[in-house]
């Protein structure tokens, strides 16, 4: 049952998005979202068929698929529904209400398969309701995380400013969460506190060889990354760029599974 495995975040985290999130996770014993930063279709493809089964989202950055065809793109989403994921744009919106509501539009046409999205809220808080409504405008329902943190080396996203972006997303129905900077367990924790139990805090920056990676990326550990506070494990080159993304993927599930398992206990 989802509110025996995640305890406190079931009863306070009532957002639909995040209910279904953590039904897959329970389901499939995975807190694991595969950042899938491949350039093709067919390279995509034949990730979500290898490592579907022990992951609970499958992240995308549609803007980087060079061979990205509509019809093609709608195939790819229903196959990953078949596989019980959801799909997340990581697309960082950052501009004003109005004008990040027409980009969930456009020749990508986010908002007709994205579950989630990721915004800046640099901009203020319409831009929250900007994407929402676009979801609503084609009849879907989705959610927002906002970027309170980035796991980049030298990134701006400092203290006051997440505590800010905290505090005008608690109070959004359409922000499932935050995300948070799995690089450092200790900043997460912090976040952690901010945040109180009725947010999610999603973390990129995690790989089990933790340390520096490239272009300025820094990987904490998954299991501390949990332990801290954080609800889904965003992982990227530590599953598609591995020997063997399934073995790989099989060992983030269950470290990712075991470390809430032990939060929860
Ligand atoms: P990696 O290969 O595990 O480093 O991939 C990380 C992914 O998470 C990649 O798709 C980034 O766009 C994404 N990411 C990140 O690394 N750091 C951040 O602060 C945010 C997103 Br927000």
């Amino acid at each position: 049952m989802p509110e025996d495995s995640w305890g406190e975040r079931w009863s306070l985290c009532d957002n639909n998005m995040a209910r279904k999130y953590m039904e897959i996770a329970c389901r499939k014993k995975t807190l694991v979202c595969l950042a899938a930063d491949r350039k093709t279709m067919g390279g995509l493809l034949e990730l979500i068929e290898d490592v579907g089964p022990y992951i609970a989202v499958l992240k995308t950055h549609v803007d980087l698929i060079e061979d990205w065809t509509q019809e093609g793109w709608v195939e790819l989403c229903s196959i990953a529904k078949s596989a019980d994921l959801l799909i997340f744009e990581d697309r960082k919106f950052a501009d004003i209400g109005k004008i990040s509501n027409k980009q969930m539009g456009g020749i990508y046409d986010v908002q007709s398969w994205a579950d989630l999205v990721t915004a800046h809220l640099i901009s203020g808080p319409d831009i929250v309701d900007g994407l929402c409504n676009a979801w609503k405008g084609v009849g879907n329902e989705g959610a927002v995380l906002l970027l309170a943190q980035m796991s980049s080396r030298g990134n701006l996203l400092l203290e006051d400013y997440t505590n800010s972006v905290v505090s005008l997303g608690n109070k959004h129905p359409g922000v499932v969460g935050f995300i948070g900077n799995g690089s450092n367990s200790k900043d997460l924790a912090v976040l952690r506190e901010v945040v109180g139990g009725g947010k999610m805090i999603w973390t990129p920056g995690v790989n089990l060889a933790i340390g520096e990676g490239e272009l300025g990326q820094r990987y904490g550990d998954p299991r501390e990354a949990i332990l801290a506070g954080s609800d889904c494990i965003i992982v990227g080159s530590g599953i598609h760029q591995s020997d063997s993304p399934v073995n790989s993927a099989m060992e983030y599930a269950r470290v990712s599974w075991d470390a809430l398992c032990e939060r929860v206990s």
